[in-house]
């Protein structure tokens, strides 16, 4: 049997310093878009993502947190993985530069690029960026500001062990010359080559000022650079027992901030180390907010949990990579994000999944020559094969407006051609085995509805034909017009309990609240549920200042997030394993970007200034009902 053919696919390392926000996720999810892809290609593939964890940065955030390097870490670590999981985001491995076997390989490594002559002892001075974990030199910062961060610079001066990176100037750029896919996109390839012929400077690799690092084999007074811990994390994870086959990876992913480093620093370590190095570095573009980089240190992040409101999982997947060209800038609006679900999602292929479904079920299938695909199959793989992302999408969509205006154009309800109704629930087999990779959760139910597997072999094979019944709505339509933004799942979920429609309820109670001079029927109140709640955490809501987000329990399957407008009077302290009562049957608002699904009661003062929310006398359990 042929051997399986590898992927070895990477992210950067994140710093966890503070929460993952949208523009770690894009990176992310990218690497999972192709490694689903990959996969379903039949690829042995390994998916490597993780945290950079030493450096002066990650020590001074945890002095500010009062804690221990690690033990401040060990807090936001599980924050990614579960940023990541709520992305539906499969990785193999999640690495940490704090794990024992990545720490043995760079002393190893360290120690080969020593013996071999590529290190020696200096002193450095210059002007350093903690936020970067970088010195720059006065051409690259003229007015001693950090040119990403906008913070002043500080001056360092230290003892330090230098890595030879000048005697590799002449090598790296043969590389660039022979293998033109090594940096990608062409067009940031020139800038870094221009840079690299301009001359390269040794690179100070070890620090003597913060302790929190990996110790140098040869002088345990220095430790690591960041950087050079860093990157090794790419090779290190393929150090272990059956990993070894995935060396050199086929592509890292990052974002065009770290393109130096991954381009001229990361080929000469493996140069001077004596290993092979990957195919390809891929740097896209960062998303900004209102033209300004979003990250953590312009205070303008776009955190996971508030990228999913919008509109759920899938469509937040799928807008991320649909809206703008990858290795390029993308300005982020919630508003072309919600189009996009309506006018794409919801109104192209919902619609037509309904359609087609609901008429199959009247009327059946019947089997017949399916529609061509081996053109838009042959051009999707090509474009997601290089990283074209937004292509790929824009190819399918063509595809299935084209199955749109074929059903519009024959109207099987009309004439009741169970043929056409065929071809085009095998076109949406073609459309959903190609979609998977960016929308893992909706592609699933299509495949369940028309009875198709998601793989390589049904994307060969013409549908085999079954009793089909009616698809539940894949992407409810988001009302542009009016907040509250109801999101997706909890509107398909509340729809198949059969749950009166909630928005209707309440805006039926404050009509006939007018009509009736200010009171409301008795019917009408006994359709509010209050209940018992467990406050089990509370956060400061980004982007208020007045909220605060809770995580409620109301004795359901899962907790609720609730926003409240407590924060100028109760200390999360105080508010935290407090039982109180809640609203349970609201229809769910979006609150200055966080979708709060309920509300708690508190009794509030002529002029506002004392709040106090309501508690049961005695202690109830949660989900406990008020009457
Ligand atoms: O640089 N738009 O970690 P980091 C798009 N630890 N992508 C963005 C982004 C934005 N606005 N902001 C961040 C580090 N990213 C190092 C990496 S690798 C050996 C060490 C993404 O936490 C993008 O991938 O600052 C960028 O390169 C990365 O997050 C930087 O993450």
């Amino acid at each position: 049997m042929a051997k399986q053919q590898t992927m070895y696919i990477t992210t950067p390392i994140y710093y966890p310093n503070d929460i993952p926000h949208v523009g770690h996720a894009y990176t992310t999810l990218a690497a999972d878009i192709l490694a689903r892809w990959h996969t379903l290609q039949g690829k042995d593939v390994f998916f490597l993502t993780g945290t950079d964890e030493h450096g002066k940065k990650l020590q001074e955030a945890a002095q500010k947190a009062g804690k221990q390097p690690k033990a401040f870490i060990d807090t936001i670590v599980p924050e990614f993985k579960e940023a990541w999981k709520k992305l539906n985001i499969h990785y193999d491995r999640f690495i940490r530069t704090t794990d024992a076997d990545h720490e043995a390989v760079v002393q190893k490594i360290l120690t080969k690029v020593h013996k071999k002559g590529d290190i020696y002892l200096g002193s450095y001075e210059g002007l350093y960026c903690t936020g970067c974990e970088a010195y720059y030199t006065e051409k690259d910062a003229p007015e001693k500001k950090c040119p990403t961060h906008k913070r002043p610079l500080e001056q360092l001066k230290e003892p330090t062990y230098f890595f030879k990176l000048s005697s590799y100037q002449k090598k790296i750029l043969d590389h660039y010359k022979k293998h033109p896919e090594f940096i990608q996109p062409a067009n940031r390839a020139q800038e870094i080559i221009n840079r690299v012929e301009e001359g390269l400077q040794d690179l100070s690799i070890s620090r003597t000022s913060f302790k929190w690092g990996i110790p140098l084999p040869f002088d345990t007074k220095h430790v690591t650079y960041v950087w050079f811990d860093a990157l090794l994390n790419y090779y290190s994870a393929t150090e272990t027992k059956g990993k070894e086959k995935y060396w050199p990876a086929d592509v890292h992913f990052i974002g065009k901030d770290i393109l130096w480093f991954h381009a001229v620093y990361w080929p000469a370590i493996l140069l001077s180390a004596g290993l092979p190095l990957p195919t390809t570095i891929f740097a896209h573009g960062w998303w900004t907010i209102h033209n300004e980089k979003m990250g953590k240190s312009a205070g303008n992040a776009l955190k996971v949990d508030q990228l999913i409101s919008y509109a759920g999982v899938d469509s937040a997947r799928y807008f991320l990579f649909r809206n703008g060209v990858f290795g390029e800038d993308g300005d982020f609006s919630e508003q072309f994000l919600k189009e996009r679900h309506n006018n794409e999602l919801a109104n192209k292929l919902g619609n037509l999944v309904s359609r087609v479904s609901t008429l199959a079920e009247t009327h059946g299938l019947t089997k017949t020559k399916p529609l061509p695909t081996n053109k838009v199959i042959a051009q999707y793989t090509q474009e997601l094969e290089s990283y074209q992302f937004d292509k790929a999408l824009t190819t399918l969509f063509t595809f299935i407006d084209s199955l749109n205006e074929l059903i519009q154009s024959k109207k099987p309800w009309e004439t009741k051609d169970t043929k056409v109704l065929y071809q085009v629930a095998d076109g949406l087999k073609t459309v959903a085995i190609l979609l998977s990779p960016f929308m893992p959760e909706t592609t699933e139910k299509i495949a369940h509805t028309f009875h198709f597997e998601l793989t390589k072999k049904q994307l060969a094979s013409p549908l085999e034909v079954d009793t089909i019944k009616k698809s539940p709505i894949l992407f409810q339509k988001i009302d542009m017009a009016s907040k509250p933004v109801q999101q997706t799942k909890k509107e398909e979920k509340g729809k198949q309990n059969n749950s009166p429609e909630r928005t209707n309820d309440t805006k039926k109670i404050k009509k006939q609240e007018q009509a009736k001079g200010g009171k409301i029927a008795y019917d009408d109140f006994s359709k509010v549920e209050l209940k018992v709640g467990l406050i089990k955490d509370v956060k400061p809501h980004p982007n208020a200042d007045k909220l605060y987000v809770l995580t409620v329990d109301l004795g359901e399957e899962k907790t609720r997030t609730i926003v409240a407008g407590l924060r100028n009077h109760y200390q999360p302290e105080h508010l935290k394993g407090k039982k109180a009562i809640f609203v349970a049957n609201l229809a769910p608002v979006t609150l200055r970007g966080i979708e709060s699904d309920g509300m708690i009661l508190a009794a509030v003062n002529d002029d506002d200034s004392h709040v106090v929310i309501l508690q049961p006398e005695q202690d109830l359990p949660q989900g406990s009902k008020i009457r």
